[in-house]
């Protein structure tokens, strides 16, 4: 703190003394920094504390990894070391030869983001990477990036994407690694240049991505022209998707029929996909349609067919036996502790449903059993993020939203005040489908229709009265944005009268929104990066900050004032210390503080509180504004 002092001194800044002292003793600087850092994770805590849950926290179970060693892991070979040593072909082909059922674990990427809000910390994952190389070795690919996973990283969890996939990477060296990317929406909720496309596709293969999960919100192939194309010259797995929505069992539905589906998948096997993704974000595919859309497409593609699905029926393990019967080549599931719901459905149950049959899976039940007790030892820390949904629901089939679409309206309705209108608001949901003419509602079109059922509810609009009480009403941006065609053409096209008077006399596009947008300024990032937050100026960087300047900008920021935690256990980054007790916590790699919160006094005159802590053993106090 005497340093810290010295060194904030208005004499010492302008360079007024001789500071050749501090100079030529660089070790005082390592007491400032580790000073700082101590400073920084005590406010932390506090403000957890005072202004937060006063230290009234459950107990939580520490959860129990297996210990695996080392040598174990590099001896592993995979679908990785398929990749690459004979590239996407050779993974297609290998996959062709495979009778198993082959499955993609979704638990780091969907299984979280639709139960827990994608709030689960790289923390969290890395401890059971090791056991994840090992007993899931014979997984096809892990699911662990991609969709929300890139932005509430540093939204919510102040943590960079980037390092949660090199941090996994280099420990699970052997299953090939795959992300969901939103085609030209790339992890965002609107269109990219192209040049971000492309250069954000090309650094995430660098990074450690394999397989390119490709889909358009609206399934409008152009949209996922520039990000299949770059995974294509990137020499990765092309995994382009058809997203499934209606049923192809309701003969009365006839948007989204078989021939709708295959016509699509033909398309995209002619473009160059490697295996082509069945993408039911909803988890609309019922049973016997799986069966049928399996079997229709066997007869029509030739390359591998992925099916992704949700449990939020609770139909879903009855849907993958079915696709299963039916050939599906790759399923999705997630380890049993984090699946059913708006999630996966259960990886461990389907692998023992498989058991002694043709299309057994070959992975060990006992391993994958101890990921998935860790899984739910790690689960209650979160519970705060999850929904109060207890079982299944058969009424996702009428309203059609996307597993964390469905887990997060009712907060997000409730944000709005319209708490006790929720069921006015899912009906508005099926409503604006309606209005818009029967779309596949996926991030980011699913979110244009939920702001638009919201504020429809909001303003007493009913698909009847709009056209006259609406005249004048500014609309959401989301909606706006959709009938401008800014994330793409809808199959069938829009409803022009509805068009019109979203858009106020505005020209909707017709063409792909990378036509027109101006290509980022990749150079100019890097600049102001250096300039203004002293960065490298890395492509990573520049990435996310032409992707998210905003979000990036206050992590960046955050970061530099609060400090980073990201090595910090999870118990205590949400819910802090209570009083009396003691936490280990990394401030960075070997650098561990034993931090005890001894004491917090009473606010004083101006509201700030004092709280004693020790840390490793010393005293150290930090003063908190009392916001209450
Ligand atoms: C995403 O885009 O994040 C999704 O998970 C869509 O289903
Ligand atoms: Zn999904």
């Amino acid at each position: 703190a005497f340093l810290l002092n010295v060194l904030n001194h208005p004499t010492f800044q302008a360079g007024n003394c001789d500071t050749g002292f501090i100079a030529d003793n660089p070790e005082l600087m390592n007491i400032m920094v580790r000073e700082d850092k101590e400073v920084k994770l005590l406010t932390f805590l506090g403000e957890k504390y005072v202004n937060g849950n006063r230290g009234i926290k459950p107990q939580f179970d520490v959860p129990v990894f297996p210990r695996i060693k080392p040598a174990e892991i590099a001896k592993l070979s995979g679908t990785k070391q398929i990749l690459d040593e004979k590239g996407p072909q050779g993974v297609v082909d290998w996959v062709k030869d495979q009778k198993k059922l082959l499955i993609t674990d979704t638990t780091m990427r969907d299984a979280q983001q639709s139960l827990m809000a994608t709030r689960v910390r790289t923390v969290d994952m890395e401890k059971i990477a090791p056991a994840t190389a090992l007993y899931g070795k014979d997984l096809f690919s892990l699911e662990m990036w991609g969709g929300a996973t890139f932005d509430t990283s540093y939204r919510f969890l102040k943590e960079s994407p980037w390092e949660r996939l090199e941090t996994l990477r280099a420990k699970i060296p052997n299953i090939m690694f795959q992300m969901l990317i939103r085609g030209a929406n790339a992890v965002g909720y609107k269109n990219y240049p192209d040049n971000v496309i492309r250069r954000f596709v090309k650094e995430s293969a660098k990074s450690g991505i394999d397989v390119f999960r490709i889909f358009d919100s609206l399934n409008w192939i152009q949209g996922m022209e520039v990000a299949l194309d770059e995974t294509l010259n990137q020499g990765k797995v092309a995994e382009a998707c058809i997203c499934y929505t209606g049923d192809i069992l309701d003969e009365s539905r006839e948007k989204y029929n078989l021939n709708y589906y295959i016509k699509m998948a033909k398309e995209l096997e002619k473009r160059g996909a490697h295996i082509l993704g069945i993408k039911d974000m909803s988890g609309l595919i019922k049973p016997m349609a799986a069966k049928k859309l399996i079997e229709a497409l066997k007869n029509e593609i030739s390359i591998p067919i992925h099916l992704h699905t949700h449990d939020t029926s609770g139909n879903g393990v009855a849907t993958l036996m079915m696709a299963a019967n039916a050939g599906v080549d790759i399923i999705d599931a997630a380890f049993n502790s984090m699946s059913g719901l708006t999630s996966q459905p259960a990886l461990n149950s389907i692998v023992a449903a498989m058991d002694s049959t043709e299309r057994e899976t070959g992975i060990d039940p006992d391993g994958i059993q101890e990921i998935s007790d860790y899984w739910a030892a790690v689960r209650p820390v979160y519970a705060g993020f999850e929904s109060d949904m207890m079982t299944g629901s058969a009424e996702i089939y009428k309203y059609e939203m996307p597993g964390g679409q469905y887990s997060n309206l009712k907060s997000q309705v409730e944000s709005f005040g319209l708490g006790h209108k929720f069921n006015d608001v899912k009906d508005m949901y099926k409503a604006v489908n309606e209005m818009l003419g029967d779309i596949v509602k996926v991030t980011p079109s699913s979110k244009a229709v939920g702001d638009m059922a919201i504020f429809m509810v909001q303003n007493e609009l009913t698909p009847e009265n709009i056209y006259e009480k609406a005249k004048d009403i500014d609309f959401p941006d989301s909606i706006v944005s959709y009938f401008e065609g800014m994330m793409g053409q809808p199959e069938g096209g829009f409803p022009e009268k509805l068009q019109k008077l979203v858009l106020h006399g505005k020209k909707p596009i017709t063409c792909r929104p990378g036509e027109l947008l101006p290509e980022e300024d990749f150079d100019g990032i890097k600049k102001l990066l250096v300039e203004k937050y002293g960065l490298e100026g890395t492509e990573k960087e520049a990435l996310s900050y032409a992707l998210y300047p905003k979000v990036f900008e206050d992590y960046l920021k955050s970061l530099d004032k609060e400090g980073n935690f990201r090595l910090m256990g999870s118990d205590i980054f949400f819910h802090g210390l209570s009083e009396g007790e003691t936490c280990e916590v990394k401030i960075a790699e070997g650098k561990e503080l034993v931090v005890r919160l001894s004491d917090v006094r009473d606010a004083d005159d101006e509201g700030f509180r004092n709280l004693v802590f020790e840390v490793n053993g010393n005293r150290s106090a930090v003063k908190i504004k009392d916001q209450a």
